[in-house]
């Protein structure tokens, strides 16, 4: 195991490969970040999915989330979903050349109704992986922007106010369609949290997309105990809603970390009625999305000095949603 941060009866670990099932209980599920495209699928008892994330000179990891209790899996219209009664991992993929709005909103639909149907309502973690983020479509906008749309209608559709949007990461990837995964819980202990020197994302305006991207900064997952996990989403050199220090990597990415460190500071923390401190050392299950290779020893350069020395960080070279943002972290801070 190279990392791993536990979540009362909920581990998340990067690991090299997926060995063998939880300490005493399963394995909710594994997302390999490699370089092909595999599932979803249930395999060895839990939901597995690959996506090309990188060439073959980015080491490939596995994240894998183990929990402490016996799991049940299945699959319903093509997604892989396991439960252990408390959490919900499901993951699932569209088809490559499939008209991406309507695909998008019928992926997220299939995911709504496993959520309800087996009675994990509440959102509280959201991951999407879309190739060719960044190209051109045929209407003046972008993949990406295509995708917001097919995300932005399912939420409507499925009922989802803004509010409860949850923590999300949209980046793109080697091929493999929109690939996505998502944790979801049963009982309501969510907070989604904003950015105060960020406009929310569901607001941002519409030059960005004829759709406003669906998600919140962050989501606090509180623990019966006092203490509580927080989703930091994939962040990046954004104030208000415009992106900052374009070209520039080392400015891109100490604007990023600052914007998490005010993201999970105890002031902003405050406004939601959290009575925690958190830091960028308290950050585990660190992704580093990097858009030119060649700047990842710049990355980690940067990183490792904000960093607590034992969290676990992983670089994954993709494009960014948008095409000058340079970098993006996400993180779970507790
Ligand atoms: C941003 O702040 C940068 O569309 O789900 C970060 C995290 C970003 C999630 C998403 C997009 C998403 O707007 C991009």
């Amino acid at each position: 195991m190279i990392s791993a941060t536990s979540l009362a009866g909920l581990e998340c670990g990067f690991e090299h490969a997926v060995t063998g099932a939880g300490r005493d209980g399963g394995l909710l599920g594994a997302i390999e970040y490699s370089s092909r495209v595999a599932g979803p699928i249930v395999r060895d008892g839990h939901p597995f999915m690959a996506m090309p994330m990188g060439d073959d000179e980015v080491t490939p990891f596995a994240e894998v989330w183990r929990t402490t209790t016996g799991v049940v899996t299945g699959q319903h219209r093509g997604l892989a979903y396991a439960c252990d009664g408390e959490y919900l991992f499901l993951c699932g993929r569209t088809e490559e050349d499939a008209d991406l709005v309507t695909a998008t909103e019928e992926a997220y639909l299939a995911a709504f109704e496993v959520v309800r149907l087996l009675g994990y309502p509440h959102l509280a973690r959201m991951w999407n992986m879309v190739h060719r983020i960044n190209e051109p479509d045929e209407r003046g906008g972008d993949v990406y922007g295509r995708f917001c749309k097919g995300r932005a209608l399912a939420f409507e559709r499925g009922g989802v106010p803004a509010e409860l949007l949850p923590a999300a990461t949209c980046v793109g990837s080697h091929g493999g369609g929109v690939a996505f995964y998502l944790l979801a819980c049963r009982t309501p202990r969510a907070t989604h949290i904003e950015n105060p020197r960020q406009t929310p994302a569901y607001r941002y305006p519409p030059k960005y997309g004829v759709k406003a991207p669906s998600f919140a900064r962050a989501t606090y997952l509180a623990e019966p105990d006092g203490t509580g996990r927080m989703f930091v989403s994939g962040t990046a050199s954004i104030i208000g809603s415009e992106t900052v220090h374009k070209g520039d990597m080392t400015r891109q990415t100490t604007t990023t970390l600052e914007n998490i460190a005010i993201l999970v500071g105890r002031e902003n923390l405050s406004r939601y009625g959290i009575n925690a401190d958190l830091t960028l050392r308290d950050l585990d299950a660190v992704k580093v999305y990097v858009k030119h290779k060649a700047d990842i020893p710049m990355a980690r350069r940067i990183c490792a000095d904000v960093f607590a020395e034992d969290a676990g960080v992983a670089y994954v070279n993709v494009d960014i949603c948008r095409d000058d943002l340079l970098v993006e972290i996400e993180a779970v801070a507790s």
